[in-house]
């Protein structure tokens, strides 16, 4: 037997810096209803949904970049309109978004609500890329560092609408463990929203390496975890600074079975059969079976690389 789920992707365009949340919201209520016209029961919001990816810009004191955040309980009075048309429609989403909490903690956030209307997930990006201090020697800014604190819960996963869903955030994509710590846990789904700017501007390298690597985390991760991976973009020019689009659907072999082909608002959609998922992690991925964990200590136990010691004779 299949069990099936419909999957969207929902890749916005650039959201500007004077946009109101109304706005985005309202583009969000328009992918959402083409969700409905084909039949999608679940939609992957990209990053920071509700705003411009302001970690770009350098503001001294913080507390000046409160506007970009939500404060209080989701859904905020701005986010309600799409909260109830997703409820109406009977469809499930992931939402990523700033996130000011009541005793002043900030986080890059991310919540699943599911076909009830009932939110049932909250993730907070654990990987945080760029830095905390202007860097001058950039074209832009990345300051995550400054504006987010690391998550603070983990990667969980939710048995949901049919399945077993986890949660991530942009550059969490790029990281192994962050896949594995789900898959441990049963995930078939993993949901990642991104905002990444077409220059590295921390690292000299083609600006086509960029998509490469997008994808290439994403459709390995899903092979050796067996999972789904929905990746979905804040595309194209935001206030000057170009985003990559690629937004995609993988299966659990790894193959790239939907992407986006524009830079703007734009759905991509693909029926996920969860028991794909089920297969390899009774075969090849079958971690019971053939884990070796006694040889893995270092991965949790270290951070930075302790390289051997030089062989003082050959030198
Ligand atoms: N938003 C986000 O995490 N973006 C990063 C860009 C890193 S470049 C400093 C990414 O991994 O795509």
């Amino acid at each position: 037997m299949s069990r099936i789920i419909n999957i969207g992707a929902a890749q916005m365009g650039p959201i500007a810096p004077d946009e109101s949340r109304v706005s985005a919201v309202n583009r969000m209520i328009e992918l959402l209803k083409q969700a409905k016209d084909r039949g999608v029961n679940l939609v992957v919001f990209p990053e920071l949904a509700l705003t411009t990816f302001f970690p770009r810009y350098y503001e001294e004191d913080i507390s000046k970049m409160d506007m970009h955040y939500e404060r209080g309980e989701m859904p905020t009075p701005e986010c309600k309109p799409l909260f109830d048309k997703a409820k109406e429609f009977g469809i499930g989403f992931y939402l990523g978004y700033a996130e000011l909490t009541e005793d002043g903690h900030r986080f890059n956030t991310a919540i699943l609500v599911d076909d009830t209307g009932k939110i049932v997930g909250k993730y907070r990006k654990v990987h945080l890329p760029g830095h905390s201090e202007y860097d001058g020697k950039r074209p832009w800014q990345h300051l995550e560092k400054r504006y987010f604190e690391p998550g603070d819960l983990g990667f969980p996963v939710w048995r949901t609408m049919g399945g077993i869903m986890g949660m991530a955030i942009c550059n969490d994509r790029r990281w192994p463990e962050t896949y594995r710590v789900m898959s441990l846990k049963g995930a078939e789904v993993i949901m990642l929203g991104y905002n990444t700017p077409d220059v590295n501007t921390s690292a000299p390298e083609p600006n086509h390496l960029r998509m490469f690597h997008n994808h290439i985390v994403m459709q390995a991760s899903a092979y050796q975890n067996s999972c789904f991976v929905i990746g979905t973009a804040k595309a194209g020019i935001e206030d000057g600074c170009m985003l990559i689009g690629g937004s995609c659907i993988v299966q659990p072999s790894g193959e790239m079975v939907a992407l986006a082909s524009s830079l703007g608002d734009e759905l991509i959609t693909y029926a996920c059969d969860l028991d794909l998922a089920k297969m390899g992690k009774e075969t090849v991925f079958n971690y019971a079976k053939h884990r070796r964990i006694e040889h893995y200590g270092i991965i949790t136990s270290q951070t930075g690389v302790i390289e051997p010691p030089l062989d003082e004779a050959a030198e």
